[in-house]
């Protein structure tokens, strides 16, 4: 006999028996949720094969990167599938300049979800695994529609995290901050069965994963990092194994399962970094966080930092604690200016909204 089938739904159920003032919103969040990545796992699928679906769409995000066809669904699909809940204040997307508000003639609910549709969608028609990154806060300002300041919240506020990844099976990850649980597809029922229960990140890592094409950028403590991981420079530990797919998803997974560092680090001539705080860096931090791991701008821990823009974006370094802290170190020891030039620009104040 199988052991006992338990869908996030029952899995979710029967964790907030735990929590008696649960009212089964955020159940019925999450499970939109998984309905959203069940829609984009199936195009996805298929984009190999339906050119409406493939390649980029002609237009740009506000970051001026080509849209992918498969971007402008999976936003759409999230958006829709969520914005006559009842559920939420607000969206945001990475997709998209402003929040995004519900519609006028739907009702709003306590919940804010902050969303990167699909993260890795450059990678899409070499057929490498991409993923939906998504992070839900609590509404924290009076009245019934949500504001910049309901968004602009810092990580260690979230409610709760995860992402679909969509590779050689889709899985599902979210964390309400009572462990880090993993939910495989089975396309025969079309279901999301608990697969990976409390995931911890092992000991002793085993990956790093960096774009190292660019270390000529890198600061001087992020360089003597790397040849830290590859057992160059320090202690002569045994290297750690260089794996980086292009897609941060499918990175960040195979650390959280068998152990390693993603960094996405500061550059000379990009002080803030690529990957965006609020649609992508929380959300992973606060999995790896409640994975036993530690997600750090370099600095400190990211889930501190209070988001001063929308699309603010951040250094990051993530997975194994100890690997993380001795980014931070490394960086301390050697990149006193960089340091105090990020603090400033990630103090500032939030901008008006
Ligand atoms: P590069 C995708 O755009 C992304 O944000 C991550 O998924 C990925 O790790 C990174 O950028 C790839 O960027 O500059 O190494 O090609």
């Amino acid at each position: 006999m199988s052991s006992k089938i338990v869908t996030i739904e029952r899995h979710i159920f029967e964790k907030q028996k735990r929590f008696p003032q649960a009212t089964g919103e955020l159940t019925a969040l999450l499970y939109d949720l998984a309905l959203a990545g069940k829609m984009i796992a199936a195009e996805t699928r298929r984009a190999g094969l339906n050119s409406s679906i493939q390649g980029a769409a002609g237009t740009t995000n506000i970051y001026g990167e080509d849209q992918q066809k498969l971007d402008v669904y999976a936003d759409s699909m999230i958006f829709k599938l969520n914005d006559h809940t009842n559920r939420l204040c607000a969206m945001a997307s990475e997709e998209h300049e402003d929040i995004l508000q519900i519609p006028a003639h739907y009702g709003k609910g306590n919940y804010v979800l902050l969303f990167d549709p699909l993260d890795g969608s450059s990678n899409i028609d070499v057929n490498v695994s991409v993923g939906t990154i998504f992070a839900i806060h609590r509404k924290i300002t009076k009245g019934e529609t949500g504001t910049l300041a309901d968004v602009l919240q810092p990580g260690k506020r979230l409610v709760a995290a995860g992402y679909m990844i969509y590779g050689s099976s889709t899985m599902m990850i979210y964390t309400t901050g009572d462990g880090v649980h993993g939910f495989t597809l089975d396309p025969s029922v079309g279901e999301f069965l608990l697969s990976h229960d409390d995931i911890r990140i092992p000991e002793p890592p085993k990956f790093y994963s960096c774009n190292q094409g660019y270390e000529k950028q890198w600061t001087y403590g992020v360089r003597r990092y790397t040849k830290w991981l590859q057992g160059i420079d320090g202690e002569g530990h045994a290297p750690y194994s260089a794996r980086y797919i292009g897609s941060m998803i499918a990175d960040f997974h195979r650390n959280l399962l068998q152990g390693g560092v993603y960094y996405y680090p500061h550059e000379m001539s990009k002080p803030q970094g690529k990957i965006r705080l609020l649609m992508e860096a929380q959300a992973l931090a606060f999995i790896a966080q409640n994975a036993g791991g530690y997600g750090s701008d370099g600095i400190g821990n990211i889930l501190d930092v209070q988001p001063h823009k929308l699309h603010q974006r951040t250094p990051l370094f993530i997975g194994n604690r100890s690997l993380v802290e001795r980014a931070e170190h490394f960086i301390r020891q050697h990149d006193q200016a960089w340091v105090d030039e990020y603090r400033a620009y990630r103090e500032q104040a939030a901008v008006e909204a």
